[in-house]
């Protein structure tokens, strides 16, 4: 009898432990499919949201493309691309993005450009290093981490200065493909790294030119050494209150330089720009996308050109208030 008492509780344990096996495997097949789904919901929301990051692109490039169009010799901010942001909404979603001159900023790789035009450049780069109370050394290591050679600049840094560091690498000895690099050069800090930024951009073509109409008045003391930062504010602020220059000269000869006309060299300089940066946001749902493109412009047959696309930078635009409002309405 005991004995088969005990077979039938161990029958019973048996089937009770079939039946949990069961449930569980059934909540986990639940709960796994559940999962299936989101994934797949996540997934979807993800793909369109990129996709609509790169509907903004295509956009931006239409916009660059008619702009070449309508004014081909000059480019300034009181064009259409340089709204400060246009905004584009539809069902579940939406895409904001902005249009900026890269040629406004100081092009690192031309630091290395030969000749007088590379002379020049470097001693701009000196005066922005001045500006901003940033060593002067900078500029020979950012030289050095660039160029072919290891040749070691009077104040630079080549691998063997690298090769020395705790966690040592070596000089990249080619242009800079993205001005973050900037973090690699030798001793330069975060917070030097952080002044510096909003100046520089790292053009995979070290004879670009700085256009004098999209420049901040910080850049343009960078050009004319001497002006002070006032008199460039209020240039800088007649020029975007739809005074634009048509040619270099135009800028060089403008009174309001005054003694600052004479310390200009005009090589470097345009007044039209090839290579644009879009920095782009979209939303579908609840999934953001971030996108920053840069787009090149033949300044010849305006054809165009993504050279450069980053999805891992948070994009972070500020929308304007309601004066602006019109600007980021594009759509309706
Ligand atoms: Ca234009
Ligand atoms: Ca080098």
């Amino acid at each position: 009898m005991v004995a088969r008492f005990h077979q039938n509780g161990v029958a019973l344990i048996t089937i009770l432990l079939v039946v949990v096996i069961a449930t569980v495997l059934g909540v986990s097949m639940v709960t796994e499919q559940k999962f299936a789904i989101n994934r797949a919901q996540t997934t979807f929301g993800q793909t369109v949201a990129r996709q609509y990051s790169l509907g903004g692109e295509e956009l931006a490039r239409q916009i660059l493309h008619q702009d070449f169009v309508d004014s081909p010799d000059t480019d300034h901010l009181g064009e259409n691309w340089a709204l400060e942001v246009s905004k584009f909404e539809f069902e579940d979603g939406e895409v904001i993005f902005h249009i900026e001159d890269l040629q406004a900023k100081f092009n690192l790789n031309s630091l290395i450009q030969n000749g007088a035009g590379g002379q020049i450049t470097r001693q701009r780069f000196i005066t922005l290093l001045n500006e901003l109370a940033l060593d002067r050394s900078f500029a020979d290591r950012i030289i050095d981490w660039i160029d072919l050679n290891e040749t070691v600049s009077p104040l630079g840094a080549e691998s063997y200065d690298y090769l020395g560091l705790e966690r040592p690498y070596r000089s990249a000895d080619k242009l800079m493909v993205d001005s973050s690099e900037l973090r690699l050069i030798l001793e330069l800090q975060k917070e030097q790294y952080q002044a510096l930024s909003p100046f520089v951009t790292s053009l995979m073509n070290p004879a670009t030119s700085i256009n004098v109409n999209t420049i901040t008045p910080q850049m343009m003391v960078v050009l004319a050494p001497g002006l002070s930062l006032d008199i460039a504010e209020s240039i800088v602020s007649n020029r975007n209150d739809g005074n634009p220059y048509g040619s270099v000269a135009d800028f060089t000869g403008d009174p309001a330089l005054g003694e600052g006309a004479n310390t200009i060299k005009v090589q470097g300089l345009s007044v039209q720009s090839n290579f644009f940066q879009v920095n782009i946001r979209a939303r579908y749902q609840d999934r953001f996308a971030n996108l920053t493109s840069i787009i090149q412009r033949d300044p010849v047959d305006g054809s165009m050109q993504v050279i450069y696309r980053n999805q891992s930078k948070r994009v972070v635009i500020e929308i304007p208030n309601s004066s602006s409002q019109s600007t980021s309405s594009q759509s309706e």
